[in-house]
């Protein structure tokens, strides 16, 4: 009798929990159960690893660089369940937010002093986070939907209605700009 395990996305590796035994390995079945993520077919031990905020690679790392290189373009860093990329490209706001959501990942939600003494002292520039008022005049919203009430505005911000993109200073201190305005960015997601 030999072990066997299902494989639904078809990679060659097979689903924990899946065990079944029998005289052989059945077609569409296989002798392992290495899979991270049965559903995904480019997703398994040994595949290339992406920038997508997911494992492609099941080594439990989630974008990790190839060589010396960062994998998405940006400086890696991990802290208190949060992958950041920190971007230095110099960007407007809308152009930094599709960079982050295309790749998986959210302009950074500050969701406390910590969150923000790190991503300042990370960054040691201005640069863009996820708060703005575009679509309701003075009401700041998260780009990444979250709802943190988290704000640390410098003395006088926010201050004016055509101004409703905000980035970090080098400060740690919070400004609303114009959105066309560019700067290094930090995308974050969920780790
Ligand atoms: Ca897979
Ligand atoms: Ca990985
Ligand atoms: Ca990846
Ligand atoms: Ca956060």
């Amino acid at each position: 009798m030999v072990p066997h395990w299902m494989d639904n996305d078809e990679d060659g590796f097979g689903r924990p929990g899946t065990m079944d035994m029998s005289c052989a390995v059945p077609s569409g079945r296989v002798d392992n159960d290495d899979d991270c993520d049965d559903l995904d077919r480019l997703v398994y031990p040994g595949a290339e690893e992406r920038c997508n905020a997911v494992d492609d690679n099941c080594n439990e790392v989630v974008d990790e660089d190839r060589s010396d290189e960062s994998l998405c373009g940006c400086d890696r860093r991990e802290n208190e369940g949060s992958l950041y990329q920190f971007c230095d490209d110099e960007r407007g706001w809308v152009t930094a937010n599709r960079y982050c959501q295309s790749r998986g990942y959210e302009l950074v939600e500050i969701n406390d002093e910590d969150e923000n003494d790190f991503v300042t002292r990370e960054s040691g520039g201005e640069t863009w986070i996820g708060l703005n008022d575009r679509e309701i005049p003075n009401e700041h919203r998260w780009s990444s939907g979250g709802t943190s009430m988290y704000r640390n505005w410098a003395g006088m911000e926010p201050d004016r209605d055509v101004e409703p993109c905000v980035k970090l200073s080098d400060m740690s201190e919070w400004r609303d700009v114009e959105c066309d305005e560019t700067n290094g960015f930090i995308c974050e997601t969920a780790y």
